[in-house]
């Protein structure tokens, strides 16, 4: 079982899209481990994309990812961390198939609405950045055999 860090970004909750994108995982047959609307610090933006720092666009990723409320989340499953990438759609939006989150609504790069880790290091990095242990929820879902 794998954990992933999402969060729907600034663009997504303005948009009135954190339902839509939580669904999305929810159907796929996910586990919600934990979640909150919490306001991006410019220093843990920037630890969270600590990878980027240099990259021409930093600076304004920065500015936006703290632009407003963003919705953060824990998730598990095997498998999240690529199964997650692929119902979240390619970065760049002229890649982003119909189907996935940002084909179906993404249409410039920079809103390119959720952030999904791409590895378990990162995953457990991101989510130490947002979350205390104790945010966390253990539960059994008793449908997970189905799943
Ligand atoms: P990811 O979000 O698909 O993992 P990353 O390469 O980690 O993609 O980039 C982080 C975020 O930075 C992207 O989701 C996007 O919002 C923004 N970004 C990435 N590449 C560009 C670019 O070339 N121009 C503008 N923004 C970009």
């Amino acid at each position: 079982m794998e954990r992933t860090f999402l969060m729907v970004k600034p663009d997504g909750v303005q948009r009135g899209l954190i339902g839509e994108i939580v669904g999305r995982f929810e159907k796929k047959g996910f586990k919600l481990v934990a979640g909150k609307l919490v306001t991006v610090s410019k220093e843990q933006a920037k630890a969270h994309y600590a990878e980027h720092e240099g990259k021409p666009f930093f600076d304004s990723l920065i500015t936006f990812i703290t632009s407003g409320p963003v919705f953060a989340m824990v998730w598990e499953g095997d498998d999240i961390i690529e199964l997650s990438r692929m119902v979240i759609g390619k970065t760049k939006v002229t890649e982003a198939l119909p189907g996935t989150i940002r084909g179906d609504y993404a249409a410039h790069t920079p809103f390119n609405l959720i952030h999904g880790s791409d590895s378990p290091e990162s995953a457990e990095r991101e989510i130490a950045n947002f979350f205390d242990e104790s945010e966390l929820v253990l539960y059994a879902k008793s449908i997970a055999t189905w799943v």
